[in-house]
């Protein structure tokens, strides 16, 4: 094909990971002509490259995974409870052998533009190589945290050592043997590579400029005959699944949360009660208390408790001090890790607290902080995402009268009707956007939902003899602002909270909590009634 030749579908999916796969497998079934546009060489996404050592899920595999196909369901036998990066991404490969997906995505093809044709109804997409697709729909299935941020640190290109970024880990993996090596960032992929690394290299230094809360990992190998028993009941946990509030109903990083109503409160209970729960919970037990998220005296006791919680397992007093966050838990998206804080009592790891003088500058040979230098042979970057609305504001969104998508939410914030479209930019559906349960929920079982949602408003359109269908600008305002309304004064937007899901962790980014916090369940049933009501909040024409 020529390279400037147009062509045409009937919807183009940006992105093959857990969102675009599903997306492509849903329209198509509806009788679309659909292909699907992915940078990479490989289906995946993010589980493609978040390949770092350590990298593991933190919900249970049997809900983190489709629900579609009670065959896919019988046939994929998960190792783990909580599954590691190489079995999502075997998973995810599995699912699109079996389903013949990969006919309909062309990898090696990032796109860079989209334009509304206000006269044709479609959306011109444009890639990277100058390939040219036309399709009246497109779903951007470009994930919620596939972008990553640059760290911004002087001299980062000047190192002479191997410079490593977690969301981006080489294929083959990498060898950190007899290597004096430095993690940046202890958010979840730190946290999670710091006890693998540590494993492995002569020295590790662990560069911490937020400390975290992070909970031992619940996981294991699943016992022999477990899963088959899960299998048989995979009805129930479904069904189970779908009522749950963040949408997964067993093991997964929003369990303490789900059960802190059934608690005692930190605030009511004696001295005895504390140091019992710690003793016998380890910093679960500081943290799992009913009032702490919603009264700021007890989440401070929370902290204080935590901080005994630490001081209980890391040897070293100063380290253990380090160690404690001066945020309240909560105002960050819950961490799982396993063996984190043990890891500190190891010799070969240091931790280098940067609230007591941050970094200056990485040099050919390591990096000066000021605290002092640390000569180096490796640093692995683990520093995050432009997250929720990066991806798409890396490409050239033009919508209605050339409008920019990108300038729109930079200016306005990230303003999206149901997380699922942006007024202006009609027949454009986003995955997880702005307004959606995504952070707070199991993204699967989220995704899942949106995408039929979306199939079935699809049909709607063309059914219904229509050319588009538009988000109103008042009911995407209204639906965002109740959002930002019902977390006012809340945890989660706390001011010393600097989350990727405030969008806090990006210089220059509008500051604010968009995701839908009522739940999974109520959130279908919105979704549901606002699609029974004909669209309500959208203009078909
Ligand atoms: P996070 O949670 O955004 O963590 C990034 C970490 O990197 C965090 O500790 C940051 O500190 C730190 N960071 C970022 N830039 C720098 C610089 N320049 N210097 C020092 N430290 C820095 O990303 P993750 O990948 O760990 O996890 C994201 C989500 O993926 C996670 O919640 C799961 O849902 C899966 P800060 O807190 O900003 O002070």
């Amino acid at each position: 094909m020529a390279v400037n030749e147009i062509q045409r579908f009937d919807a183009v999916v940006v992105g093959a990971g857990f969102s675009g796969l599903y997306a492509l497998h849903r329209l198509r079934a509806q009788g679309l002509r659909v292909r699907v546009l992915e940078a990479a060489d490989k289906v995946g996404g993010t589980w493609l490259f978040n390949r770092y050592p350590g990298a593991r899920c933190d919900i249970e595999s049997i809900e983190y995974s489709y629900s579609f196909s009670a065959e896919i369901q019988q046939e994929w036998n998960w190792t783990e409870v909580l599954p590691g990066q190489p079995e999502i991404e075997a998973y995810l490969n599995f699912v699109a052998d079996r389903l013949d997906l990969r006919r309909d995505i062309q990898f090696d093809t990032r796109v860079v533009a989209m334009t509304f044709d206000e006269a044709d109804a479609s959306w011109l997409v444009e890639t990277e190589d100058g390939q040219r697709f036309v399709a009246p729909f497109v779903v951007a299935a470009t994930g919620i945290l596939s972008v990553p941020l640059d760290p911004g640190i002087p001299g980062l290109e000047t190192f002479g050592g191997t410079t490593l970024f977690s969301n981006s880990f080489p294929r083959e993996g990498f060898d950190f043997t007899g290597k004096r090596v430095a993690i940046i960032g202890t958010g979840s992929t730190g946290v999670q590579a710091t006890p693998v690394v540590a494993e492995q290299a002569e020295q590790l230094y662990v560069f911490q400029r937020s400390a975290a809360y992070t909970l031992p990992s619940p996981g294991r190998p699943y016992e022999p005959g477990e899963l088959e028993a899960l299998k048989a009941g995979y009805d129930e946990i479904r069904a189970a699944q779908r009522t749950a509030h963040v949408g997964a109903a067993r093991l997964s990083v929003f369990s303490v949360l789900t059960n802190m109503g059934s608690h005692p409160a930190l605030k009511t209970a004696s001295r005895e009660e504390q140091q019992r729960a710690i003793a016998e919970r380890g910093v679960v037990g500081a943290l799992y208390w009913r009032d702490i998220l919603s009264d700021p005296e007890a989440g401070a006791m929370a902290t204080a408790l935590y901080g005994e919680a630490v001081a209980r397992i890391v040897r070293d007093p100063e380290t253990a001090a380090s160690l404690v966050p001066n945020y309240p838990f909560g105002c960050k998206r819950p961490i799982i890790d396993q063996g984190y804080y043990e890891t500190f009592n190891r010799d070969n790891v240091t931790l280098v607290d940067l609230r007591k003088g941050g970094i200056e500058e990485i040099t050919p040979t390591g990096i000066r902080t000021a605290q002092g230098f640390y000569e180096l042979d490796v640093i692995l970057f683990a520093t995050g995402f432009d997250a929720l609305t990066g991806a798409l504001a890396r490409i050239d969104v033009r919508g209605r009268k050339g409008e920019s998508l990108r300038e729109f939410w930079a200016t306005e914030g990230p303003y999206c009707y149901l997380g699922l479209q942006m007024a202006g930019f009609p027949n454009l559906f986003t995955i997880q956007g702005p307004g959606s349960p995504s952070t707070a929920s199991n993204f699967v079982a989220a995704m899942e939902q949106q995408i039929d949602w979306i199939a079935d408003c699809v049909a709607h359109v063309r059914d219904g003899g229509y050319r588009t269908i538009e988000a109103q600008a008042v009911a995407q305002t209204e639906w965002i602002d109740q959002i930002v309304d019902l977390v006012a004064g809340s945890v989660v937007v706390h001011p010393d909270c600097t989350s990727w899901w405030l969008g806090a962790n990006v210089p220059g980014k509008k500051r604010m909590y968009t995701t839908y916090a009522l739940g999974l369940p109520e959130y279908r049933r919105q979704c549901a009634q606002i699609a029974a009501a004909g669209y309500a909040g959208f203009t078909l024409s």
